[in-house]
Parts: structure tokens; sequence; C-alpha cells
């Protein structure tokens, strides 16, 4: 058995190589870097996939970044992600690939869903928060050909929706990345000066969180579901960090926790509102992910953030930032 991971360097592809690394399946995963393959271009991916021959995709890789980075970028946030997520499944369905896990996020769902917690049935319901839109409906329309793939051929691609992502091997740009990598690299170059800790925007705005190796063991637990009744015609599962009601944090209660877990004087920190607060709620539920596979468990934001903190020490000088 042959799994292509796209993405394999980034910080998915990276937590599955790790998590594979003890068992008797980690020479069956071939992780794909940009160097590679590029997979914006149509030629390249299908000679690629035709020298290997797969037979379970795990398909990560694609043009991603934090709130300010689509908001720079919300063209090529569009037109790169479309190019590659066409190349992939063109690949994929050429190559009789028939069961592939292909990755989406919660901040592709509406701006304004008619209600909270909103779930798998709601993705297309109206438009998404135009801070993000290029990437949105690039990954939106991931969805809908998946789903016409599964309807057309039976295959059991499977579109995962997980929320905010964070954890090692993260991006810790300070321009680009997501909020907690972000953060986390600002306020530990802050602490080296002395000087105040910025945070951006109002901290009013509510997010969820996954812990990345919670999020890994969910996509190696689907990829090798032996029920296949179970995977056929799935419509996209959710992929949330609790098991129980939706848990949601304001900014300003993971700034609290993240500035506890690195020993930081709250006194010191303060809101820079010039800078945009983004999709002001869009919490999503798990309830279908924990129907479906109930014995799954979850890292606490405090121990996931630990974690993620002492790595990011520990590998400061060869980290993506
Ligand atoms: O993770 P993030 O950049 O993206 O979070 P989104 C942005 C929120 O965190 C905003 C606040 O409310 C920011 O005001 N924030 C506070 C910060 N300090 C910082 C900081 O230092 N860096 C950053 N980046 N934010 C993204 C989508 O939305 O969600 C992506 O744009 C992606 O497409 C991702 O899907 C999962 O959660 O707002």
């Amino acid at each position: 058995m042959k799994i292509l991971v796209t993405g394999g360097y980034g910080m998915m592809g990276r937590t599955i190589h790790s998590l594979i690394q003890n068992t008797n399946k980690k020479d069956n995963f071939i992780f794909l870097s940009r160097k590679e393959c590029d997979l914006t271009k149509r030629n390249e991916v299908l000679a690629y996939f035709r020298k290997y021959k797969f037979d379970y995709v795990i398909h990560l890789a694609a043009a991603v970044g934090g709130l300010y980075k689509n908001l720079d970028s919300n063209i090529n946030m569009f037109s790169d992600n479309i190019k590659i997520n066409e190349n992939i499944l063109e690949a994929c369905h050429l190559n009789g690939i028939k069961r592939g896990i292909f990755c989406l996020s919660s901040c592709i769902y509406p701006k304004n869903p008619s209600k909270f917690p909103m779930d798998e049935s709601m993705v297309h319901e109206s438009p998404p928060h135009p801070s993000n839109e290029g990437y949105a409906y690039a990954k939106r329309m991931l969805e809908l050909q998946t789903r016409q793939y599964n309807k057309t051929y039976g295959y059991q691609y499977i579109c995962v929706i997980p929320v905010n992502l964070y954890g090692p091997y993260d991006n810790f740009n300070l321009k680009d990345s997501h909020m907690i990598p972000g953060l986390m690299h600002r306020f530990y170059l802050t602490s080296l000066t002395g000087e105040k800790y910025e945070a951006y925007g109002t901290g009013k705005p509510y997010r969820q969180f996954l812990y990345s190796f919670d999020f890994a063991k969910i996509i190696l637990t689907i990829l090798f579901d032996k029920d296949t009744t179970r995977l056929q015609n799935t419509e996209p599962i959710i992929c949330c960090g609790d098991k129980n009601e939706p848990k949601e944090y304001t900014i300003k209660n993971i700034v609290d926790i993240l500035a506890d877990v690195m020993d930081i004087n709250k006194e010191l920190i303060y809101w820079n509102t010039n800078k945009s607060d983004g999709c002001m709620k869009k919490t999503v539920t798990n309830e279908k992910l924990i129907h479906m596979y109930p014995d799954i468990s979850f890292t606490s934001l405090e121990d996931g953030l630990q974690e993620t903190y002492s790595w990011f020490i520990d590998n400061f000088d060869t980290i993506r930032k």
C-alpha cells in the first residue's frame, strides 16, 4: 500500500510523519515537498502520480496563512488553491485512487450563518468572511468536486474541516502565520527586550482550536477505517478539539493562557486595535465526528500550548519563521 501526503513538510505533514515513525506503516508513506513537485503545474502532478502509483492520498498542501496573509493575498490564495486542488483530483481519478483525505478549514464557513454552532450541511449556505474569501471559495470548490467524484465513481474522498490548528512544526512567520504561532514568536522576541507585548485586534473574536497531533490521529483513523459503509457518500467531517459542547475562546482568553505558559506579565500586554479582528465568530460542532469515532481523545489547550512552546524553544534556530 502506498500513501501520498501532499504538504508533507508543512505542520500537519511533519506531524503525521512523526506519528508513524514507530509503526509498521511508516514505509507506506511518501511525504511530498513543493521542491519535488509544483502542485500548481498540471503536467508535473500527472507525471508524479504516474511514477508512484499511490493507493491513498492525504491532501494537505495548500496556499495557507493567517488572517493578515489572507487579507494581503486573496487573489493568489484563490488561484493557487484552485489549481492545486484541480490537479490533485484529476491525478487521483486518472490513477484509480479510491480513498483520500482532503483538508478544508472552518474559516470557509459563512460569515453570517443561520445558526451556531455550524454543522457540515452549512458550508455553502452563504458567503464566507471577506477577509479570506479567496481561500474559502477555493476550498469550498474542493468540497464540491470531491462530492461529485464520490457520487459519480463511488470514491471515498473525505473532506475534513479542522478548526484553527496549532502545534509543533507550524509556520512561525511574524507576518503571515496564524494567531498562536505569530503571538508565540512575537512574545518570545519581546521577552528578550523587556518591552511591552503586542497583541493584534480587540481580543473579542471567538476561535476554536485543535492540536496538530490530535488532528493527525483523526486523519489516520479515517484513512484506515475498514468500515467502508461508514465512509460512503460521507459529507465533510468537522474536527474541533473537544468531545462535548463546542469549546470556544476569545482571542484575549488565548493570549492570557499563552502568557501563563510563557510566564509573561499580563500587565505588559497591549492590544493594537489598528489591526483587523477578522471574523468575529465561526463556531462549529464536532457532533458528527464523535458519533462516527466515539473513542477519539483530545489534548487540552493548556497542554497543547505548553508542548508547542517547549518545541518552539528547543527548535528555535531551525523553525519556519
Ligand atoms: O489565526 P488567525 O490569523 O486567522 O487569527 P483567523 C486571527 C485572529 O487573531 C484575529 C487575532 O482576531 C486577530 O486580531 N490576533 C491577535 C492575531 N494577535 C495576532 C497575531 O499576532 N497574529 C495573528 N495572525 N492574529 C484564518 C483564515 O482566520 O483561519 C485562514 O484567514 C485559515 O484562511 C485559518 O483558514 C484557519 O482564524 O482569523
